[in-house]
């Protein structure tokens, strides 16, 4: 532990450096009274002229500003909202993709090997801080929320994208606040490209289709309700009663005739969708949270639990103009007080009726799909998608004895082996050698009196699912990399993690929202440095 503790206080000086170079920087954000809606680009060209340059010189520099906002939801009253909005400092302005009639903040696409930087303003009236959902960057550049910003404040971050092509996102990530704002809006997608995924020619362009799933609750006047005032609708987490795709209730798809990649993303706070296809075809997945497959599996439905990716090949060619499917979430069990009756209408917090209407592991349609054009372009999947660099498991430092995490509740209150997070605490379980790989184990069996789900997140970087056992629901893909599973009540996974560069402290937490907030999150530190891989973050 000692050891930790020095390592963390160097690493504490050198983000001190990062705080410093923010400073000038954040100054001039309160000097503009903060920023509206119509920040433009001469404001943001003064703020680019005051911060000093480092040698890290930028593929793509963007200024990303949280702001209340609103949009127009329903008819009538438009939604008070929380929303990113960019401007593009320096490089292509079509990499960056603003969503005007959403809440949901802009599309930023880069290339695998393209260094970013990302003047982040934070002008909401609390502290925020952005995290980079799936990449891996060093740990100043995480968004942990030790870095939170107060409003009109900056955050500076610059890395490179070590990625593989894959559908990632980013959203704020402060301690105790990310449910309430990923539930205002703001969030977005981060989408990277490779060499390899161009060269195996998938739909691109309008083919290529995002597809955030949120749940929201609506008052008598649009405005958002977000709702988990007490202790058992944390212990739940917050479910909605509106799906939301894209920002947009009812949302319809209109297609062709022809193949398309859809990237589909659970951005909710809580609630899991048991997806498969109305028409009963099997869903064909070709990619999960860290980008394609090394070939497409088929599954008659699959789970995707806040946090995760999924990306699907949907091939409309056999259809005649006018049909009309959709992507619907099943109904499921998912656990709960004395072990599973929430599915099937008993629920948490039903005093308020939050849940009342649509609890998780409900049945609905998400989305509807209308072939709206003939199109004769036939393009076959390819069953070679991406190569997998095989991690042989015995190369893990821990191989015989793998690490246990035990998702517990004690007092009304989720935590991992009975911790709560603290800021910057560390158990010695929690410690990892860097250049190592080690088998972590994450175990759902031990709820007690209340069983949940529970999709856990690692931050800083993509692992393999090795083991999956348990209660067994099927649905799952585990397949490829991952930075998020999802653990059902009597499950447990083993993951494979290669800690094989960055040094310093990181998450990982449940990706419930609620839970996340209440503390069912903990850091894990990596010791030991890797010379070539700080200097990357300067
Ligand atoms: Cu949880």
């Amino acid at each position: 532990m000692d050891k930790y503790i020095s390592e963390l206080v160097t690493l504490s000086n050198k983000n001190r450096r990062q705080f410093l170079k923010m400073a000038g920087y954040g100054t001039l954000g309160l000097l503009t009274g903060g920023f509206g809606p119509l920040l433009n680009q001469s404001v943001a060209k003064q703020i680019s002229d005051t911060i000093s340059e480092t040698e890290f010189i930028p593929d793509l520099d963007i200024s990303l500003l949280s702001m209340p906002g609103e949009v127009g939801i329903f008819p009538g009253e438009p939604t008070q909202v929380w929303r990113y909005h960019a401007t593009v400092n320096k490089g292509d302005e079509n990499k960056v993709i603003s969503l005007p009639e959403s809440y949901l903040g802009p599309i930023i696409k880069v290339h695998k090997g393209e260094k970013i930087r990302v003047r982040f303003t934070n002008s909401i009236p609390e502290e925020s801080i952005i995290h980079w959902h799936g990449l891996h960057v060093p740990s100043i550049m995480d968004g942990h929320p030790r870095y939170v910003v107060s409003e009109g404040q900056s955050y500076l971050y610059e890395f490179e994208i070590k990625n593989r092509a894959g559908t990632y996102w980013y959203h704020p990530h402060p301690h105790g606040r990310t449910g309430p704002q990923v539930y205002g809006g703001l969030a977005g997608l981060f989408l990277v490209s490779d060499d390899e995924e161009k060269a195996i020619g998938l739909p691109e362009d309008e083919f290529d289709v995002p597809l955030v799933i949120q749940d929201r609750k609506f008052n008598q006047d649009n405005q958002l309700v977000y709702t988990s005032g007490n202790r058992m609708e944390q212990m739940t987490g917050f479910l909605g009663d509106w799906i939301m795709v894209n920002g947009e209730p009812d949302f319809t798809l209109p297609v062709s005739t022809r193949a398309y990649r859809l990237r589909l993303l659970n951005g909710s706070n809580s609630r899991i969708y048991k997806l498969a296809w109305k028409d009963e075809r099997p869903l064909t997945i070709i990619g999960t949270d860290g980008g394609l497959l090394e070939m497409p599996v088929q599954r008659e439905y699959l789970f995707l639990s806040p946090g995760e990716r999924v990306e699907i090949w949907a091939d409309f060619s056999d259809y005649s103009v006018g049909y009309e499917t959709s992507i619907e979430s099943l109904p499921f069990e998912v656990g709960g007080m004395g072990g599973g009756m929430m599915g099937r209408g008993m629920m948490m917090g039903g005093r308020n009726g939050q849940n009342q209407n649509l609890p998780n592991g409900a049945g609905f349609s998400i989305f509807k799909v209308k072939i709206i054009k003939y199109e004769k372009k036939y393009q076959s999947l390819p069953q070679n998608l991406s190569e997998i660099r095989p991690i042989p498991e015995d190369e893990a430092v821990n191989f015989y004895r793998p690490k246990q995490f035990y998702l517990t509740m004690r007092r009304m209150q989720w935590s991992i082996n009975g911790r709560i997070f603290q800021m910057e605490e560390v158990a010695d379980q929690e410690i990892v050698q860097i250049g190592t790989k080690e088998i972590w184990e994450f175990n759902n069996t031990g709820g007690g009196m209340m069983n949940m789900p529970h999709p856990i997140h690692l931050h800083g970087q993509q692992f393999r699912v090795i083991e999956r056992s348990g209660v067994m629901h099927g649905g799952y893909v585990d397949e490829g990399w991952k930075d998020t599973v999802l653990l059902m009540p009597g499950e447990r996974v083993k993951i494979l993690v290669d800690f094989g560069d960055y040094p310093g402290l990181f998450l990982y937490h449940c990706h419930n929202l609620e839970h996340e907030d209440m503390g069912m999150m903990r850091n894990y530190f990596v010791t030991g440095s890797n010379n070539n891989q700080l200097n990357n973050s300067t």
